[in-house]
């Protein structure tokens, strides 16, 4: 029962060696390793050459190493086998972290404040309550749900929108086409954690930029983006940027990742820009997750946190 771990960008000794640590019996092979593809039952994944798990051809079961499962439905050749994603309280609470950090960096201006203490101004400036700023998460899954309860201790007015219909407690929820335009109307601060697919490709452009509330009290409305950077059409973000039709954005995501230095997102007024960092994969905290499966699924119990492959997440 051998795994291979492909992890482009990463290394996969830490992964091999925490599956070994908790199951030291198992094959655990990186792709440079593997001496006979039709040995590989599960492959563990982030961001595979496309046609790579094709060329396995007894495997049962892929594990994406992220949340996020677009790096392997753009493959063309994708094999039509489960595909797991990962669902675990310690990238939740990573992705929290970052939301929340975000959030209050705006609401609690501290880009002025930054920019003062590069000027030695001295100076407050006037402070809104949290009750005055509402958030509006786009994506009320694993992640959205978490960090809006977050959120709602600080006593933010909450509104999420999702594909299909919620009741939250505490969260106004709206859904689909017909729930997009009343969502961003009562949003000052907007939180993305949507995943990447034919229907959120571009969302973020600037129409929505244009329909989202301009009577809060930040000077405009706020962008957070930690979902994918597919999701953003980024000349129409710069562009609201710089006219004040977004007063600010976080963006840990981007549609070319290393964002290339001639970006104009690095430049952009009131944009704070992390390197896709918002809620790293951990193998210490994960392998326990993906053997515990793998041995679930060998007991003949059922995958979880699988992908609906129409939904394309
Ligand atoms: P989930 O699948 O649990 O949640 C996705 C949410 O998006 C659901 O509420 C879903 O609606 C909603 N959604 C999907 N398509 C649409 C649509 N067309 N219209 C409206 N709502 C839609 O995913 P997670 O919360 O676990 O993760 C979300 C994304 O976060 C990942 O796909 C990944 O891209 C990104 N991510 C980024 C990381 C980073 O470090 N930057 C780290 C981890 C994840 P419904 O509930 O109705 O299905
Ligand atoms: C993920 C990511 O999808 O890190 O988990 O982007």
């Amino acid at each position: 029962m051998t795994i291979v771990v492909a992890t482009a960008g990463w290394s996969p000794t830490e992964w091999i060696d925490g599956l070994h640590a908790i199951d030291p019996a198992r094959d655990v092979v990186a792709p440079e390793a593997m001496t006979d593809p039709a040995a590989v039952d599960y492959a563990l994944v982030w961001k595979p050459e496309p046609g790579y798990l094709a060329g396995l051809p007894n495997l049962k079961v892929i594990f994406s190493l992220g949340a996020g499962v677009d790096h392997l439905t753009s493959d063309p050749a994708l094999p039509d086998l489960p595909v797991v994603r990962i669902v675990d309280p310690d990238l939740t609470r990573r992705m929290t972290e970052w939301v929340v950090l975000q959030v209050l960096l705006h609401h609690r201006q501290q880009r002025a404040y930054d920019a003062q203490q590069q000027a030695k101004t001295w100076k407050s400036l006037r402070q809104w309550s949290a009750a005055e700023v509402r958030v509006g998460i786009m994506g009320l899954g694993v992640l959205g749900l978490d960090a809006a309860r977050a959120l709602a201790s600080f006593g933010f007015p909450l509104a999420a929108w999702s594909r299909s219909p919620k009741t939250e407690p505490g969260i106004d929820c709206y859904s689909g086409e017909a729930g997009l335009a009343p969502f961003l109307a009562r949003t000052d601060i907007l939180v993305v954690l949507l995943p990447l697919t034919d229907d959120t490709r571009g969302i973020l452009d600037a129409r929505l930029v244009d329909g989202l509330a301009k009577d809060g009290p930040l000077g405009g409305p706020v962008i957070v983006n930690a979902g994918r950077g597919g999701l953003q059409v980024e000349d129409d973000l710069v562009a609201a940027l710089n006219d004040g039709r977004l007063a600010g954005a976080s963006l840990d995501v981007f549609v070319t990742e290393p964002l290339p230095a001639t970006s104009p997102l690095w430049h952009a007024p009131n944009l704070t820009l992390t390197p896709h960092v918002a809620a790293e994969s951990d193998p210490r905290a994960l392998c326990r997750y993906v053997l515990g499966q793998i041995q679930a699924f060998e007991r003949g119990e059922p995958l979880q946190n699988l992908v609906d492959r129409t939904r394309g997440y």
